[in-house]
């Protein structure tokens, strides 16, 4: 390993080094640390001057960060904290065993809480300050796996019956229960962040902890000095998001952020390295990205043996053993450690001589003392300048012995036989005889025993319960008609792309009396893409350091300003740390008590496609807001190819229960959908939010045709109907987005052509009419005496005459899905396959999407329905120039 500490290179004298060490001793008595490191500093420079090779390394040596003399005293009642700790592991280890008993196999997880007890009560006990009235409070992030101990803790507070813990992972059951994880979906009073796909919520905390400042250096909240905490696992830390984002965290100095990395040494299925050292390549990677590291590996215990280790022999020592040594030896008895630890040098031996194996069996990892915990986190609330990292070694299902402690099989453990209850309860000193112990009775002190006094006065000074989570933003009051109103009324001829008109609703919502202090544009380096450079002028881009040099275009009128009042996030390259600041964003409703507005608009292809899972936790959070898929369709976005051409988005968001997808046509249906967004989100509180995809194809977008409002809400509504509505041949042709206009020419050459007189409909939201019509059925169903319901689609199609035909720049499924509430048999039409680099022209005949292909289609069904001649199709194909031996799209 790069971090050891060698004591006899190339036949050096031992004195010698002594020398050394005594000398950097004496300067750091009489001068203190800084001199210290300066010291060192310059001896680097001075060696690197004079050609000496030092290596590179971003490590500190396996060791406390802080050394005793700058621990600061624990300031609380040690003894105490211990029992009510005691408690807390009891609880949520009968939590877990009393549901399995229940219902077999129902889970739950008892060793990640075991390992991270004292890392929680540290915090619980002396820094996680709740919100209130006065202060914004803390954030936690609560790793997933470690949900009991929160339950249990907030029994102990009398916050959570024993009923609700009795029905932990079965919330269906009487009186309800308790997730399994933390979700604000499912809890929306408790949980504020879902955590248990591992690796988002590290993302999601930087960026929240980067939105707090964002919104402080806007004026829309005071400065303070609350933090963002976030616990994580280290087998977590393998997930790409996890570490992703961390130079973020330090280039914005975001000294509001703490990551506690647990670090048992072990994940689900065995170690995290078993041949290397997570910890310390977790401390080169964080400090290679300017994070504050602080190292809590020993407990209290090995202090007076590290002071009798005058020649660093232990350190080094430490520092040669792989993880999965150390795992070994965290099982294995004293006399063990004794010789396969401290044995590989007599000097070390007699380092631990005086000391008995049961003595070497219990010297604590740094991560169960709370005199260490207590020591790293205070110098991580009191550490300016950036982001800090906690790196607490622990054992996993620390206290379950026989069961599980330290095994490999221990995130799995949920059952304990009798005498691993009894042991358990015996070293944990829970108050509970040999035979009610084994029916793992909760257990809460009275309310006025000592324990639960001390735990609320703890909370109380902190100002209330953690986690809680309440929405504090009152709604907005405004209609927003006026705001509006423009875009109900066309271009009047001017060619704009639906992307464009949304641009110019951003660019009048911005400066909006009510919202638009509260729209958040979020943008991955696509801001030109969408032609939304003009706004980096008038809204700015947020930069937490204002501008520090003249921009290359500053003589330009659409120059890349940043500032530090900048209203825009223009995040760089990443999908995930936008959505990132879209979450942070859209729930600071309850988060800050802020109706910020998000509008993240990005490459629609990277959206569900590669960023699915953050979208999956923002409608758990209850995130509200506007993603907006920009340059979507797969044959309307011309020239990009295979990776670029989105025919999948509008099907990806169909598993996202809360969020409503929408596929425009026009600029007035996007307004009506954005000004009813509003309303629903932020006036009327629903926990809803929103997906529209908007396109790069310029046409003349019309007047809103009558009121159509409840029809584009809905997911369809008559756009134009048939001029010969008495015509023998009718169909209905549904299009969305940029292919409601093939849709309409279709319509005129079906007309001139063929003598068939055509409806055109715009879907917007095949979603919605799914939605609709898989309800309707529900109630019918469960309603068998009343008059059945009819499903919007239904409804809309009742009287229309004729074949259907569907077209969309989707798969062809998303047409296909509500077919079965149409009264006929649907022809769809759609994207299935993989794109080409090609024009709008030629992608449409690829895909079969065009005008001419809506035509063959509604001829085709009716020449099925008996209503045309074969010769009819004939012509057609040939007079619509259609090559009947093309390649299938969806195969090629
Ligand atoms: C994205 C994701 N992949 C896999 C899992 C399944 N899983 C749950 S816990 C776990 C191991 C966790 O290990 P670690 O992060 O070290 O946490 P510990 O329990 O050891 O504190 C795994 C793989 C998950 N929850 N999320
Ligand atoms: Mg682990």
């Amino acid at each position: 390993m790069d971090n050891e500490i060698s004591t006899q290179p190339h036949g050096m004298e031992d004195v010698e080094i002594q020398e050394w060490l005594e000398s950097l001793d004496s300067v750091l008595e009489s001068s203190g640390p800084e001199v210290a490191a300066e010291i060192l500093e310059r001896l680097r420079a001075h060696a690197t001057v004079n050609g000496i090779d030092l290596p590179f390394s971003a490590n500190t040596p396996y060791a406390n960060t802080i050394p005793v003399r700058l621990q600061p005293l624990f300031p609380g009642d040690q003894e105490l904290e211990r029992r009510i700790k005691s408690l807390i592991r009891w609880n949520a280890l009968a939590m877990v065993v009393r549901a399995n008993r229940v219902e077999h196999n129902i889970g739950g997880h008892i060793s990640t809480y075991a390992s991270a007890a004292t890392l929680y009560e540290v915090g619980f006990n002396h820094f996680f300050r709740a919100r209130s009235d006065e202060f914004e409070g803390d954030t936690v992030y609560f790793q997933g796996h470690a949900s009991p101990g929160m339950y249990a803790r907030a029994f102990l507070e009398g916050r959570l019956s024993a009923q609700k813990l009795e029905n932990f992972r079965r919330e269906l059951k009487p009186g309800g229960g308790l997730s399994s994880y933390p979700h604000p979906w499912l809890m929306p009073d408790f949980w504020e962040f879902p955590t248990v796909s591992m690796g988002l919520s590290p993302l999601m905390a930087i960026y929240q902890a980067r939105y707090n400042r964002y919104l402080e250096d806007r004026g829309l909240k005071p400065a303070t000095d609350a933090k963002v905490w976030a616990f994580l696992g280290d087998g977590e830390t393998d997930e790409p998001e996890s570490l992703g984002a961390i130079t973020l965290a330090s280039r914005e100095k975001l000294d509001n952020l703490i990551f506690v990395i647990n670090c048992n040494l072990q994940r689900l299925d065995g170690p995290v390295r078993g041949n290397g050292q997570i910890i310390q390549e977790l401390e080169s990677a964080f400090r290679g990205a300017r994070w504050n590291v602080i190292k809590v590996l020993w407990g209290s215990e090995w202090d007076p043996i590290f002071e009798r280790d005058t020649e660093g022999l232990l350190v080094k020592r430490m520092g040669e053993l792989v993880d999965g040594e150390y795992q070994k030896l965290v099982v294995s008895s004293g006399a063990y450690v004794r010789e396969h630890f401290f044995g590989s040098d007599p000097r070390l031996l007699q380092l631990v001589e005086p000391l008995p194996d049961e003595a070497l069996r219990r010297l604590r990892l740094g991560g169960h003392d709370p005199r260490k915990v207590y020591a790293a986190y205070k110098a991580a609330v009191d550490h300016k300048g950036s982001p800090t990292v906690i790196l607490a070694r622990t054992i996993k299902g620390y206290g379950l012995g026989e069961a599980g402690e330290g095994k490999n099989v221990t995130h799995q453990q949920k059952k304990l036989n009798e005498d691993e209850l009894r042991e358990f309860r015996s070293r944990f000193g829970i108050p509970l005889n040999d035979e009610d112990c084994i029916e793992v009775p909760f257990y809460r002190p009275p309310d006025d025993s000592i324990e639960i006094q001390y735990l609320r006065a703890r909370r109380e000074a902190l100002g209330g319960y953690v986690p809680k989570r309440s929405i504090r933003a009152k709604p907005l009051v405004a209609d927003h008609d006026e705001l509006f109103k423009e875009f109900l009324e066309g271009s009047e001829g001017r060619e704009v792309s639906t992307t464009m008109a949304f641009v110019g609703m951003l660019r009048k919502m911005l400066k909006d009396a009510e919202i638009g202090k509260l729209v958040v544009p979020i943008v991955p380096d696509e801001a030109r893409t969408f032609g939304m450079e003009s706004l980096f002028r008038t809204a700015g881009i947020y930069s937490s350091v204002g501008q520090k040099y003249e921009p290359v275009d500053v003589n330009t009128l659409l120059y890349y300003k940043e500032a530090k009042d900048g209203q825009i996030l223009e995040e760089g390259i990443t999908e995930a740390g936008s959505m990132g600041s879209f979450i942070a964003s859209g729930t600071a409703y309850a988060t800050h008590g802020i109706n910020t507005i998000p509008f993240f608009i990005y490459y629609s292809m990277f959206g569900f496609q590669r960023i699915a899972d953050f979208i999956w936790a923002a409608a758990d959070m209850r995130t509200r807001g506007f993603m907006l898929g920009g340059t979507s369709g797969r044959t309307t976005l011309s020239g990009e190819g295979l990776q670029h051409q989105d025919g999948n988005s509008q099907i990806l968001a169909l598993p996202v229960p809360n969020i409503k997808a929408y596929d425009p046509a026009f600029a007035y249906e996007i307004a009506v959908i954005i000004q009813d967004g509003i309303r629903r989100m932020y006036k009327d509180g629903e926990n809803v939010f929103y997906y529209i995809t908007v396109m790069n194809e310029p046409y003349a977008m019309p007047a809103m045709p009558g009121n159509v409002k409840d029809g584009i809400l809905r997911g369809m509504y008559r756009f134009r109907p048939a001029t010969n509505a008495k015509a023998k041949l009718r169909a209905q042709l549904f299009g969305s987005g940029a292919i409601l206009n093939e849709a309409l020419r279709a319509q005129e050459i079906l007309e001139t052509k063929y003598s068939v007189a055509a409806d055109v409909w715009s879907v917007t939201s095949y979603k919605e009419l799914y939605n609709d019509g898989v309800e309707t059925e529900r109630w019918n169903r469960l309603h068998p005496a009343e008059k059945p319901r009819v499903p919007y689609v239904s409804k809309c199609l009742a009287d229309a005459p004729g074949v259907l035909v569907a077209a969309s720049d989707y798969l062809k499924t998303l047409p296909n899905m509500i077919s079965k509430w149409m009264p006929r048999r649907l022809a769809s039409l759609g994207t299935d396959g993989f794109g080409r680099s090609e024009g709008r022209t030629s992608l449409r005949d690829f895909f079969e999407v065009d005008s001419r292909f809506i035509t063959l289609a509604t001829l085709h069904e009716l020449f099925v329905e008996g209503k045309i001649e074969r010769s009819i199709l004939d012509k057609a194909i040939k007079d619509l120039g259609i090559n009947t031996d093309k390649p299938n799209p969806v195969i090629s």
